[in-house]
């Protein structure tokens, strides 16, 4: 495969006007005719190239004219990927028919089926895989599309825009016409055949304009559309109110399919959802599952303006939309829910996977410099720290500034695809300020490193911070430059007094900052609200961290010195399980956690974050080198010792949160509800009889998913396998029809600790509810064996790995994509012991030495083992 590099990018050639389709939909076959209006781009570099378009290798090419004058072979080249003609005129038209196999399709990209139904999924390089085309984001046209198809196997025929005409031929077909007045990329077309059931409502806009709200699923998942329904409408308001943002056509679709390689994607008025982030009903779906539908509908319906409204100008610049998008979504959701709690989870995936991300051989930029394989980037680093880099422009600038400067980019560049410069811009016009530095974040790799000290003069009064930042070496980049980043910090006496709170700006390698008039000696709360996406450090001592614990005042620092201590106490603890000695459960952390659990005035959400102890991954993520049977024994004895002391304050909150409401996934029922299961995963994990009784007779109550799966999670991984089969067997009776409620069945299962998962996992990829064409499936088995189940997945022989490896070679020639998403475990082999690392490698070998690996798991196995 190529390697695409950002320098070398050049204006396309060629722009197209508009795009007129027509697809004949039929079951064996289906034709699409394509009138492109091409004009050559006056801003081109080089005038009179030839017309190249893109066009998969798998697409068959029926016919091809030029303003109607068919052309014949030797008028045209086709090439891997391309087709080339040469000597075209300045204007004119182009026509194309290609024949496509969408029921063939299973790489879940292009034009495919889904359960009967047809879609599509455009982005990124999607589009070409239907038509020849200038498939890139800087040229954007206006479409007009025609789907014709048997009216009684798809009733609803949908594209982008406005329906605009439609008939009926003699033979049972029908058709209709869909034109979209907006310019765009070819990446944002959808369409959709089948027959679906739908849900409608209406928006008002705040200028007047009434919106119909359509959101279509399969007949049976019509009872649960009501919740992304009502996210969508506030996520239309929130739109309004936050960014002045209005929706711009005179209908908004969403429609619901269960094949789909990820959340869900944006197509310009006909959002196409993987059912998983758009299905909920309380029976059926966790708090969990109802918070993700509410992100996932907004972050799409945001995408709106940024992306849609404003675009990329080529795939490098994917963090333009896709950082500002999720930086928009997690606002929204904190304005829903607990910004505290929002922001304590997005945090921790962060720290988690992007941080493991930023320091493997995959590693790269917000805006990447090279890539060979563009679906490989969309990654948690052009995401999550692409939202962090747009949250620190929100910080440094305040939000008023940061308003106006979004104001004034979707002004200047409405109808543009521009890049990630030209969003700095905008802030940069409306503060006057210099972000040259700060676009750093943007070009340099990796996780940057603050070391933090300091001194106290009580008789002068002073105290002085010293700030040293630094950044690792990553692929590609040995040396980095110092970032321009702000540090939210506070100065708390050792009462808990705030003395001083304020925003630092960090440029220099080493800074120092000295505060005034500072009666006593204080305890730093640092980086606030995790203010800038760095590894803090600082001395802490026990006490200190206790202190803030208590009495913080920034409710994500309170969380964040828990888990500071933790996370001490643990490795403490790892140390001692490797040379052999008994460890210890601090008798400080009881009592601090005792107090919380007695708090009664504590927010439970809040209670349930501070009182959950730093996942396996995020342990891994701090390790030097993983050993994974000491992470695994310390975090259990730390957990069943946690467990045991306080099992009576464990009872008084389940007690206390076990309220006979009827549910809703509101943030405090939410709150309440996880703290309940986490108090209730601790009671089981004393191993004493009567909790695990209560788990079951939790199961048996409940009458919501949240509750139920908890409860179920417990059992089934519990030594007591008689209740634990009979559970499996009654989840699976009761919930078989439900295809998403299986995929957590499939987890469960999947990530149970005890003694023969691998055999397990391997049996269940044999049972029937399990379908290697469904990506939901396999991340729902091989995602999470592999994910959460690191005794395991990690095992010394290496059949885990082994296991993974012939997955991937045999995903490979069905859905690249998903075959390279399952594959990253393997990239980390490096922070591995020598055995484990040797094991990997083998597999990253064995893929390495077959033939014919698509460019996506190429480009994966390839940079791991370099
Ligand atoms: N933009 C899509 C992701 C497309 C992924 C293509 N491999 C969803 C989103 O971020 O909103
Ligand atoms: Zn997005």
């Amino acid at each position: 495969p190529n390697t695409i590099y950002l320098e070398d990018y050049q204006p396309p050639a060629w722009l197209i006007s508009h795009t007129k389709l027509r697809f004949e939909l039929e079951e064996e076959q289906t034709l699409v005719r394509a009138q492109l209006s091409i004009q050559s781009n006056p801003a081109a570099r080089d005038k009179r190239m030839p017309l190249e378009l893109f066009g998969d290798e798998g697409m068959e090419l029926c016919r091809l004219s030029i303003d109607g004058q068919i052309l014949e072979a030797c008028d045209y080249q086709r090439e891997a990927g391309y087709l080339r003609i040469n000597n075209v005129p300045d204007t004119f038209v182009l026509e194309c028919v290609t024949r496509l196999l969408p029921h063939e399709n299973t790489t879940l990209e292009g034009l495919y089926k889904s359960d009967g139904m047809f879609c599509t999924q455009c982005e990124a390089e999607g589009f070409r895989r239907i038509t020849f085309f200038p498939d890139r984001p800087d040229v954007m046209s206006v479409f007009s599309t025609t789907l014709v198809a048997d009216k009684c196997l798809y009733p609803v025929l949908l594209s982008n825009g406005n329906p605009v005409d439609s008939g009926e031929d003699d033979d049972g077909r029908h058709w209709v016409t869909w034109d979209d007045p907006w310019p765009k990329p070819s990446y944002l077309f959808a369409l959709v055949a089948g027959d679906l059931a739908l849900l409608e409502d209406s928006f008002t806009t705040l200028s007047g304009r009434e919106v119909a709200l359509r959101i279509y699923a399969e007949r049976k998942d019509l009872d649960k559309l009501d919740y992304a329904m009502q996210s969508l409408k506030n996520a239309m308001r929130w739109d309004e109110e936050v960014y002045g943002r209005e929706y711009d056509l005179d209908i908004y679709m969403i429609v619901a399919v269960d094949f789909f390689n990820m959340g869900a994607m944006e197509n310009k008025g006909l959002n196409i959802f993987n059912t998983s982030c758009v299905l909920a009903h309380p029976l059926t779906t966790t708090d969990q599952g109802f918070q993700r539908v509410e992100a996932v509908v907004a972050h799409e319906y945001f995408h709106n303006w940024s992306g849609n409204r404003v675009t990329c100008r080529d795939w490098f610049q994917l963090s333009l939309k896709e950082g500002f998008t999720v930086f928009r979504d997690a606002e929204f959701s904190a304005d829903m829910n607990s910004r505290t709690v929002k922001r304590i989870e997005d945090v921790t995936l962060l720290r988690t996977a992007q941080f493991a991300e930023d320091s493997s051989p995959m590693a790269h930029p917000v805006r990447p410099e090279s890539y060979m394989e563009i679906s490989n980037f969309y990654t948690l680093t052009v995401y999550e720290k692409g939202a962090e880099v747009v949250r620190m422009l929100h910080t440094l600038l305040g939000a008023e500034l940061f308003r106006q400067g979004s104001d004034l980019y979707f002004e200047r560049h409405d109808g543009q695809a521009v890049t990630t410069d030209d969003f700095v811009a905008a802030m940069e016009t409306v503060s006057g300020r210099d972000l040259t530095q700060f676009k750093r974040w943007y070009s340099q790799a990796g996780t940057p490193r603050l070391q933090v000290s300091d001194q106290y003069d009580a008789r002068a009064c002073e105290y002085r911070l010293t700030v040293r930042q630094s950044c690792p070496p990553s692929p590609g980049q040995d040396h980095k430059q110092p970032y321009h980043l702000p540090l939210a910090l506070g100065l708390v006496a050792e009462d808990g007094t705030e003395l001083y709170a304020g925003l630092l700006e960090l440029t220099g390698e080493e800074q120092e900052f000295c505060f005034d008039n500072i009666k006593q000696c204080p305890v730093p709360s640092l980086l606030r609200g995790f203010s800038a996406p760095v590894k803090l450090e600082y001395d802490y001592s026990d006490a200190q961290l206790l202190m803030l614990l208590r009495h913080d005042t920034d409710g994500f620092n309170r969380w964040d010195a828990g888990q500071r201590l933790s996370i001490r106490l643990l490795q403490e603890q790892m140390q001692r399980y490797r040379d052999g000695q008994p460890m210890v459960c601090s008798e400080a952390l009881i009592e601090a956690w005792r107090q919380l659990l007695n708090d009664t005035a504590l927010d439970p959400a809040m209670l349930a974050q501070c009182l959950r102890l730093p996942s396996e991954a995020q342990l891994s993520e701090l390790a030097e080198q993983i050993d994974v049977a000491a992470i695994h024994a310390a975090r259990e004895f730390m957990r069943t010792s946690l467990a045991a002391a306080l099992e009576q304050e464990w009872l008084q909150a389940y007690q206390r949160c076990d309220t006979n409401e009827l549910y809703a996934p509101d943030a405090d029922a939410v709150g309440r509800r996880s703290l309940k299961n986490l108090a209730l995963a601790y009671l089981v994990a004393t191993e004493r009889e009567p909790w695990l009784a209560l788990a079951r007779q939790q199961y048996q109550q409940s009458d919501n998913m949240t509750d139920q799966l908890a409860a179920f999670a417990l059992v089934a991984h519990s030594d007591d396998r008689e209740t634990a089969e009979e559970l499996l067997q009654a989840f699976y009776q009761q919930w078989q029809h439900e295809s998403l409620v299986m995929n957590q069945w499939l987890s469960v299962q999947a990530s149970d600790p005890r003694d023969g998962a691998l055999e397990r996992v391997v049996a269940l990829a044999q049972h029937p509810v399990f379908d290697m064409r469904n990506p939901n499936k396999l991340r729902a088995l091989i995602g999470a064996f592999c994910g959460q189940n690191a005794q395991h997945f990690h095992a010394e022989d290496g059949s885990g790995y082994a296991w993974l490896a012939g997955w991937i070679l045999q995903l490979d020639q069905q859905n690249p994509q998903i075959a390279a998403r399952l594959l990253t475990p393997l990239t980390r082999w490096k922070r591995y012991d020598p055995v484990r690392a040797g094991q990997m490698q083998v597999q990253l070998q064995r893929m390495m030495d077959t033939t014919e690996l698509s460019a996506d798991v190429y480009e994966v196995v390839s940079k791991s083992l370099m």
